[in-house]
Order: C-alpha cells, then sequence, then structure tokens
C-alpha cells in the first residue's frame, strides 16, 4: 500500500524534502516501474497537474557520490530506467536532483537542485496505519 500526495507549492529539492519529512511522509521513491508510471500517468492525466506544465521533484539524487543515484531517505539505490534518452546529463556539472519532466512524457530527468518545483510526497505504511487509527479504521494484509 502507498499513498501519495502532489504537492503544488513551489520548493527547491532540499526544501520540498523538509516538507515531506514534517508531514511525516518522505519525497517519492519510484522503486519499482509500476510505481514510476502510475505516478506519471497521475501527472500526465490530471489537468490540475498537467497544466502546471512543470517538473515535479522525487527523491532520487546524486549528490553524495556524482553518478551514483539513490531515493533519499528511504535510502535505496535507483534501480529503474526511467531517463530520458540522453539523461542524465549532470548538465554544467550541477544537476543532482531528479524530476518527472512534462517535456518528455514525464520522464526521468537530473536538474539542478536549486530549482523550485511542485513535488510528490509518498506516506510510509506506519503513518498510513496511525492515521487509519485515528478514523477508527486498520490495515489488513491479503483480501
Ligand atoms: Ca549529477
Ligand atoms: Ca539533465
Amino acid at each position: 500500500i502507498s499513498c501519495y500526495s502532489f504537492n503544488t507549492s513551489l520548493e527547491d529539492w532540499h526544501s520540498a524534502r523538509s516538507v515531506c519529512l514534517q508531514n511525516g511522509g518522505h519525497l517519492v521513491a519510484l522503486e519499482t516501474e509500476t510505481e514510476y508510471d502510475n505516478i506519471a500517468r497521475m501527472l500526465r492525466t490530471t489537468p490540475e497537474y498537467s497544466s502546471l506544465n512543470n517538473g515535479w521533484w522525487t527523491a532520487g539524487n546524486d549528490i553524495d557520490t556524482e553518478g551514483t543515484w539513490l531515493w533519499a531517505d528511504v535510502n535505496r539505490p535507483l534501480t529503474i530506467d526511467r531517463w530520458i534518452p540522453g539523461q542524465p546529463d549532470n548538465r554544467f556539472g550541477t544537476e543532482k536532483c531528479g524530476e518527472f519532466n512534462p517535456t518528455h512524457n514525464y520522464l526521468y530527468n537530473d536538474l539542478t537542485c536549486e530549482w523550485k518545483r511542485p513535488f510528490v510526497q509518498r506516506y510510509s505504511i506506519a503513518w498510513i496505519d496511525r492515521s487509519l487509527k485515528k478514523l477508527g479504521l486498520a490495515l489488513s494484509q491479503g483480501s
């Protein structure tokens, strides 16, 4: 189970990451290609989001080691391939943060972290479970 929120306030990557952590979640980590494609489709097909014609921050970054991409906060390597052909290009030697790119069908691009972008947050199972309990509901496994 995953729960996402699409935050349309414009933040640089580090601020976006902080906002997500304060909200009890984290910047979205696209750990499978299915997950990537589902979020990309949401951004592409929801007029409220696609009309912004803006990139969206995710947790992906190569801040620590150039060329080694990780998902921040979940601390896992980026293993999927949804890069725009020719990306990541580390343009100007300064691109360290990953975005869904609207001009390339929401494929992945590396970008300078200081740009301000809307961002996608993912909530943890623990956060969802706590929130449901407050409503008197519970998660159950299986079907
Ligand atoms: Ca880079
Ligand atoms: Ca790039």
